[in-house]
């Protein structure tokens, strides 16, 4: 099964994608979190990306093309999940190519709709241990109050570049001007399975669990 995990910032995309990993051996591509890895590689496309990404604006098609394409060549385990991927009509359009180069489909794309108030709360509440990477939410899910990492027990936490308020506004924008229109492109393919992104994170992991079946 592949599936799209389609939403603004902070709908959540990244949340699921790893319960859906845990729970169907399915393979989480994230071009958020491939572009963050090539950013701290310091080569010159890492700047380049660093500089777009802080500014809240959408990496070139060409550059997260690319990455999607060299990651479909290796295992395709029990599925993809493409989270945050595709964000533009173009890269929509080089996703459906790709997969049919490789003799698979799209099977559903998960829109989690959730208002701009609650994306604004959660993404300046968010943090993530320095070590590991693992995400932590004042809200949801607090830095341990032995102030440890759960996961390795690291001790530094950081937030993310992009995460304050004006380059959150840019990346709302953005989303709403270049990625809200694959919104009516997946509906018309009959692909688009709206779920409600507002409930806690298990509630909406048990929702798009009964799209999915
Ligand atoms: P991404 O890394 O994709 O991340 P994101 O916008 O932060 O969203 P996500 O929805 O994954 O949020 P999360 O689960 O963490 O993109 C970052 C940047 O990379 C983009 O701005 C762009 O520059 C670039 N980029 C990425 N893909 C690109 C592409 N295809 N083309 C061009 N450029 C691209 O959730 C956020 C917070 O909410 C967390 O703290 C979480 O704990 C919390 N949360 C999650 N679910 C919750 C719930 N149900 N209730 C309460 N809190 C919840």
């Amino acid at each position: 099964m592949n599936i799209i995990l389609l939403g603004p910032p902070g709908a959540g995309k990244g949340t699921q994608a790893r319960k859906l990993v845990e729970e169907r051996n399915m393979i989480q591509l994230s071009t958020g979190d491939m572009l963050r890895e090539a950013r701290s590689s310091g080569t010159e496309m890492g700047n380049k990306v660093a500089a777009i990404m802080d500014a809240g604006q959408l990496v070139t098609d060409e550059i997260v093309i690319g990455l999607i394409e060299e990651k479909l060549e290796g295992d395709h385990g029990g599925g993809f999940i493409f989270d945050g991927f595709p964000r533009t009509l173009a890269q929509a359009d080089a996703l459906g190519d790709l997969l049919q180069r490789h003799g698979t489909k799209l099977d559903a794309v998960i829109e989690m709709q959730v208002d701009d108030e609650a994306l604004v709360q959660r993404i300046t509440a968010r943090s993530t241990c320095a070590d590991c990477g693992e995400v932590y939410n004042d809200n949801t899910k607090p830095i341990p109050a032995d102030g440890k990492c759960a996961n390795c027990g690291g001790t530094e936490f950081k937030r993310r570049a992009d995460d304050n308020e004006e380059s959150l506004r840019t990346r709302l924008m953005e989303y709403y001007k270049k990625t809200s229109p694959l919104i009516g492109y997946y509906y018309a393919k009959g692909d688009l399975k709206p779920v409600n992104g507002l409930g806690e994170i298990d509630e909406v992991a048990a929702e798009i669990a009964g799209v999915l079946g």
